[in-house]
C-alpha cells in the first residue's frame, strides 16, 4: 500500500520486522507489521502507556514481549492441539495495512489478515479486521468474519501491556466485586469487593465487568482508562518474579514492576459462537488522565 505523505506514518523496521511510525500533533505510535501488534503509544504531555519488554525478540514468528498482542482466534491454549502456538496464531502472522489516514490530530491504522491456517490449526474460513484509531485517546477495534459456512469458537484479547509507575504504587479499580476465575488457585471462582492492589504473581479472569476499569497510578500520577464494547472477559496479569523469570524475555530482573496487563476479550464460557457470515466486534477505548 503506497502511504500518503500527509499521513504522518513512515515505514521503518526493528531488526527483522517491519514496523510503521505514526506521529500526529496529539500522540505518536509504533506499529509491528507481524500481529498488527501495537508496540508504542505516548499521547502528548504523557509518558508512554505501553510497557514494552527490553527483552522483546523482534524476530519473525516470534511473540513480541509487551505493547498490544492480539490473541486470535483463541486466547491461551488451542482448543483441540496442544502443538499449536499459545494465544492463537494472528500475532506471529504479518497482517496487510489497508489504511493509514490521518486528520492532523487523530491518525487512522487499519490491518487486515485471512485466516491462512485453515490445514493445520484452524480449519474455519475466516479474516480479521484491526483498526486503530490514535490520538490523545487510543481506540482498537478487532472485527472477525467468519466467511465459512459452518460456525465456530472465536475466542480473543486484547493482551495489554501497560506501562506503571511502579507495581506497588497501582490499584485496579471497576472490577469490584466481579465474579473472577483465579487461576492461579485452581481456578476458583471468588470475588474481591475493594480495588486490586499487587504484591504477587496475579492471573485472573474477570467473566463479568462493570464498564469503566481504572489503572491508578500513584507514581505516575495518573489513571489510565479502559472501556469499550463486545467485552465479555477481562484478565488482570503480572507474571512477578519467578514467572518472569521462566519467560525469559521480561528484561531485567524486576522489570515487572513497570507493567501489568489488563487484557479486554471474550475467553473461557465467554467466547463467542460465530455464525456463518456473522462478524463480531470487539473494541477498547484508552484515556490517560493525571491525577
Ligand atoms: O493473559 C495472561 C496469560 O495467559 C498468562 O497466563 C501468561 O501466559 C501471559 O498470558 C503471557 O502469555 P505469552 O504467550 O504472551 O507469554
Amino acid at each position: 500500500m503506497q502511504l500518503n505523505p500527509e499521513c504522518n506514518c513512515q515505514p521503518t523496521h526493528i531488526k527483522a520486522l517491519e514496523t510503521l511510525e505514526i506521529k500526529n500533533r496529539t500522540a505518536s505510535s509504533r506499529i509491528s507489521r507481524q500481529g498488527a501488534q501495537m508496540l508504542e503509544w505516548v499521547p502528548e504531555n504523557h509518558e508512554k502507556v505501553l510497557w514494552l519488554s527490553e527483552g522483546a525478540k523482534f524476530e519473525p514468528e516470534c511473540t513480541i514481549r509487551g505493547g498490544l498482542p492480539v490473541c486470535w482466534p483463541y486466547f491461551a491454549s488451542h482448543p483441540f492441539t496442544d502443538d499449536a502456538p499459545f494465544h492463537g496464531f494472528a500475532r506471529r502472522k504479518n497482517w496487510t495495512l489497508q489504511k493509514c489516514e490521518t486528520d492532523g490530530d487523530n491518525t487512522t491504522v487499519e490491518y487486515h489478515y485471512a485466516n491462512d491456517e485453515i490445514d493445520t490449526y484452524w480449519p474455519h474460513p475466516c479474516a480479521a479486521t484491526l483498526r486503530y484509531d490514535i490520538g490523545e485517546k487510543l481506540s482498537i477495534t478487532l472485527q472477525t468474519h467468519n466467511t465459512g459456512y459452518s460456525p465456530f469458537r472465536l475466542s480473543q484479547a486484547f493482551h495489554t501491556y501497560f506501562h506503571v509507575g511502579d507495581i506497588g504504587a497501582v490499584e485496579v479499580e471497576g472490577l469490584e466485586n466481579c465474579k473472577f476465575i483465579d487461576t492461579l488457585q485452581n481456578n476458583n471462582i471468588r470475588t474481591e469487593d475493594t480495588p486490586i492492589t499487587i504484591n504477587q504473581e496475579i492471573d485472573r479472569i474477570y467473566q463479568e465487568q462493570n464498564g469503566t476499569i481504572s489503572i491508578i497510578d500513584k507514581k505516575l500520577n495518573r489513571k489510565i482508562q479502559i472501556e469499550g464494547e463486545g467485552i465479555s472477559s477481562v484478565i488482570v496479569w503480572n507474571p512477578w518474579i519467578a514467572k518472569s523469570r521462566r519467560l525469559g524475555d521480561m528484561g531485567p530482573e524486576g522489570s515487572f514492576r513497570q507493567m501489568l496487563c489488563i487484557e479486554t476479550a471474550n475467553v473461557r464460557e465467554n467466547s463467542i459462537y460465530l455464525q456463518p457470515q456473522e462478524t463480531y466486534t470487539l473494541s477498547t477505548i484508552i484515556d490517560v488522565q493525571k491525577l
